[in-house]
């Protein structure tokens, strides 16, 4: 069931459609930014009536190690960066601690990371599902990404009251085997299959700025769009050019093409949660503010993302309350 389902007043003024093509695509993203944002504007006020950011705080549960060549990560085997090999795991409490601070700073949501190609059962997932359930208890939304799972996985933290998980395509089918070779685009929708049939609201969303087209991130865009029912959370990242990985040396995307793909996605998915997501500190608050006026109503809510800073918890506080944005707690009141 999608939310035009729930909300079905809101069809009548949106239109949201799963059969997006690739010209149409690549002609917002290159459409001017002022029409662009007037565009995305208009289908975010009508969709997303009383517009809330959501705050979303991040935890590696599971640092390093990852058997995976994803050519953006730290956390491969395959690169040099300083946490590639340290198979450290947090443990249930201390992830549930963290949790308690980030809903203490006002979090809605708590999303929790291993650096897996795939889950495998045993004791590690056994404590997963203890985290998941643990953070439900404290109210928070759960999200799990922890690369590929079976059906019989996917079923066991929806039982344990899992929102969401985040598994992402990260760049479009035509590039993908330029960033990473351990695994293919369809193994990636497969995983995103089985989240979905087992209940579990989907999470997925990709990096830019590793080189890619234009006509890739409509393509990536595409695939998303194209999702029945869209995906319900799209993170938009930036690519955060970490040492040691072989994108190193990429400089940082131009912020306006932050812009752009935030407020694309927002056109393509009126309904979707578009996360703002890694490469918030090299944005700066103008082109984050621009973010959330085309239509961006999410963050990642914390110092750290997984490997990589994120910007304090105080200076998203001060953006938040400078661009008069809403969240779910009263800003002025903590
Ligand atoms: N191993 C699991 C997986 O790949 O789904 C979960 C963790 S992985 C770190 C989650 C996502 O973080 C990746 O799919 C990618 O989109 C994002 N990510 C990782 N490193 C990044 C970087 N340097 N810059 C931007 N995004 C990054
Ligand atoms: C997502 O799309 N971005 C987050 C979350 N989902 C798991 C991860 C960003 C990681 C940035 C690099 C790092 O901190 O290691
Ligand atoms: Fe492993 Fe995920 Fe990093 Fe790829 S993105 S190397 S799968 S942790």
């Amino acid at each position: 069931m999608t939310l035009i389902d729930l909300k079905p007043e809101l069809s009548k003024q949106i239109h949201s459609k799963h059969d997006w093509s690739l010209p149409e695509i690549k002609s917002l993203l290159e459409k001017s930014l002022m029409d662009l944002l007037w565009e995305a504007q208009i289908v975010h006020r009508k969709a997303n009536p009383g517009y809330k950011v959501q705050l979303s705080s991040l935890l590696s549960v599971k640092t390093g190690g990852c058997q995976e060549d994803c050519a953006y990560c730290p956390q491969s085997i395959h690169s040099s960066s300083d946490v590639s090999a340290k198979p450290d795991h947090l443990e249930v409490d201390q992830v549930l601690s963290q949790a308690k601070a980030a809903k203490d700073s006002g979090a809605d949501r708590f999303c929790m990371g291993w650096a897996w190609r795939e889950i495998r059962d045993g004791h590690h997932f056994d404590s997963m599902l203890k985290m998941v359930r643990g953070v439900r208890e404290l109210g928070l939304e759960a999200c799990v990404t922890a690369g590929m799972l079976t059906d019989a996985q996917a079923f066991r933290l929806a039982e344990a009251g899992l929102t969401a998980y985040n598994h992402n395509l990260d760049t479009s089918p035509e590039n993908y085997d330029q960033i990473i070779s351990t695994r293919t685009f369809q193994e990636r929708i497969e995983t995103l299959e089985r989240v979905r049939s087992a209940g579990i609201a989907v999470c997925c969303g990709g990096i830019i700025g590793m080189g890619e087209s234009i006509k890739d991130r409509a393509s990536l865009l595409q695939v998303l769009a194209n999702m029945n029912p869209h995906p319900e959370s799209v993170p938009i990242n930036a690519l955060v050019a970490v040492e040691g990985t072989p994108l190193e040396n990429l400089s940082a995307v131009d912020p306006m093409e932050m812009v752009r793909m935030v407020a694309t996605a927002r056109i393509l998915m009126p309904f979707s949660r578009v996360r703002l997501s890694a490469g918030r500190e090299q944005l700066g608050e103008e082109a984050q503010i621009l973010c959330f006026l085309a239509g961006a109503d999410s963050i990642f809510y914390g110092d750290s993302l997984l490997t990589t800073a994120n910007p304090a918890i105080s200076a998203d506080r001060a953006l938040l309350a400078k661009a008069g944005v809403k969240v779910n707690w009263d800003l002025y009141e903590r």
